[in-house]
């Protein structure tokens, strides 16, 4: 495959990007990678996502596919002669995009609260509730080595980025991830012997790093 048939509107510390990376890693497509500065964005990308003007954007053969997570599927459906990241059962889909969802709704929305927000309480809040999902993904992991059971699928793509932003949550919000769950660290780090995934992440100080840089900008304390 083509450098230039796949493109990649990029940002390296994004955990929606990496999901676009590793799936496609999975699939062993080559792309193109396009480092956005989000401070500055291309025109390529505002013609491409118009409506969120957000990263991550694939282009395939010169067509845009928004949203990480219809951009894994979609990664799933066209290059579906390896590693299945959806199961086949229709129950088991919806399962699996129930999960996605509900990662979506619960981990950046508080985890990104501890570095964009000054108030005390909401970010007491939003720890609290960033604790709590981790406890219910751990406990929907239960035993199997991943969410896709023997396998890594689609909810291991859609959970595994923000393993980047472990280091940064727990230094943010003066907690540890592997004490409030214990389940969850060593499924991150089965996840991160996969080349796909660990050539895929941010490494976690990085990650720090811009996420002190976004609160300064911001003014946070
Ligand atoms: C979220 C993408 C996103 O937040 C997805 O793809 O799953 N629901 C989307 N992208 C951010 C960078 S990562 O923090 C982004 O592009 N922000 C720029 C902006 O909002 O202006």
């Amino acid at each position: 495959m083509a450098g230039g048939e796949v493109v990649l509107l990029d940002l390296f510390a994004s955990p929606f990007a990496a999901r676009v990376r590793i799936a496609l890693a999975e699939k062993e497509v080559e792309f193109e990678s396009r480092e956005e500065d989000l401070s500055n964005k291309s025109p390529l990308l505002l013609k491409m996502n118009p409506v969120h003007k957000q990263i991550p954007v694939l282009i395939h053969k010169g067509k845009p596919i928004c949203e990480s997570l219809t951009i894994v599927q979609y990664i799933d459906e066209v290059w579906n002669h390896k590693s299945p990241l959806l199961p086949s059962h229709p129950y088991q889909r919806a399962h699996d995009r129930f999960w996605a969802d509900y990662i979506d709704k619960k981990i950046y929305p508080n985890g990104s609260k501890l570095y964009t927000s000054s108030d005390h309480e909401v970010k007491e809040a939003a720890k609290k509730e960033l604790i709590e999902s981790f406890k219910v993904l751990e406990r929907e992991l239960g035993d199997k080595p991943y969410y896709g059971g023997n396998n890594f699928g689609f909810v291991d793509v859609a959970l595994i980025p923000f393993y980047s932003f472990f280091y940064s949550f727990e230094k943010l919000g003066n907690f540890s991830v592997e004490a409030e769950c214990p389940k969850l660290v060593p499924w991150a780090k089965r996840c991160m012997q996969k080349d796909t995934v660990s050539k895929s992440l941010c490494d976690q100080h990085k990650v720090y790093e811009v996420v002190l840089e976004i609160k300064k900008k911001l003014g946070v304390e």
